[in-house]
């Protein structure tokens, strides 16, 4: 019993922040998001009678942080009188640093695990399974552009566009590599309970998903920058405004936003949208990459600039 998948992590649009039930990780609001298939992790799971304990190894380092939270989302695909699994995993880019390496890291792990023991789910039961273990997981379930919807006592995820459809570029500028102060989780908790603006952020997130969607059913470049946007910096109003303050942002995130605020201004198509973490990532059409990416490695502050295309759904094989 041992397979591999190699899944790509998103990025929302329209950010997921707030949590509907803690227990079943469900999320208070619908999102929608690009999965980015120059990002990846590899994961391989074996299970095995020979193991005595869940065993994990991210990029070549013994782990025993997340593995309680692996063997968890392992028992709800394969039950709980599992074999134990040794779990060896490599992320191409930062871990933890608001780069969403858990919606590549459990997406993978579900699929993984699915396909050690005969592929007995379907992608949207996996996406479920993903998603009870880190929500934006879900996502990357499927390629292109993805929403996520939550239904009675579930979720559901659906793409909106193929990657062929509309083959969006998205330039990520590093600007920290460090882990986050505080997990999205612990943070999203606090802002429910103590941010004056929380409620407003649920109460809206229809509208800016029916722009999202709209814009993209229409291939409308502007309208998708102006809505994701308003929506990034929304949902950081909330963050600012729990108490204690959850501020993710440094001094190059804040430069990286001037400069293309500067860099529409003269027509280029780039919007930008950042996560639990300072690095930014600006979304752009394919002729506008080069330049952009070249104007945001020039801002101080910044470390490296990743360039991704958009990606497609996990893949996985079974290991004889
Ligand atoms: C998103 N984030 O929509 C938002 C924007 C961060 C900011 O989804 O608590 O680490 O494990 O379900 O999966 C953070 O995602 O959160 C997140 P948990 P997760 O991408």
């Amino acid at each position: 019993m041992q397979a591999f998948a190699k899944a790509h992590p998103n990025i929302a649009l329209i950010k997921y922040w707030g949590k509907r039930d803690t227990a079943k990780n469900l999320p208070a609001v619908d999102s929608l998001s690009l999965t980015l298939g120059d990002l990846w992790t590899n994961m391989n799971v074996h299970f095995s009678s020979s193991y005595s304990r869940d065993q994990l190894e991210i990029n070549n380092i013994a782990d025993d942080q997340n593995i309680s939270r692996v063997s968890r989302c392992l028992d709800s695909i394969v039950g709980k009188s599992r074999p134990f699994a040794n779990i060896i995993s490599e992320c191409n880019f930062p871990i933890a640093a608001g780069l969403a390496s858990s919606s590549s890291s459990f997406s993978a792990l579900v699929v993984a695990a699915n396909n050690a023991i005969g592929n007995k789910y379907d992608t949207q039961l996996l996406a479920s399974q993903a998603g009870s273990a880190s929500g934006s997981a879900a996502r990357s379930m499927l390629g292109g552009i993805v929403e996520l919807n939550n239904t009675q006592n579930d979720i559901e995820i659906k793409q909106l566009s193929s990657v062929e459809r509309w083959p969006l570029k998205v330039i990520i500028a590093i600007t920290n590599k460090e882990k986050k102060s505080i997990s999205s989780s612990q943070a999203m908790k606090l802002s429910a309970s103590s941010s004056p603006f929380y409620s407003s952020w649920i109460n809206n997130q229809e509208a800016d998903m029916s722009e999202g969607r709209l814009a993209i059913k229409n291939k409308d470049f502007e309208r998708l920058a102006a809505v994701s946007e308003h929506n990034c910096l929304k949902m950081h109003s909330v963050m600012w405004t729990t108490r204690p303050s959850v501020i993710y942002w440094n001094e190059a995130s804040l430069n990286c936003m001037h400069a293309i605020r500067e860099m529409q201004k003269t027509g280029e198509a780039v919007f930008f949208t950042m996560d639990a973490g300072p690095q930014i990532k600006a979304v752009c059409l394919p002729e506008n990459e080069a330049k952009i990416a070249q104007r945001l490695s020039e801002i101080k502050g910044v470390v490296c600039v990743m360039k991704s295309k958009l990606g497609y759904a996990p893949i996985s094989r079974v290991i004889k």
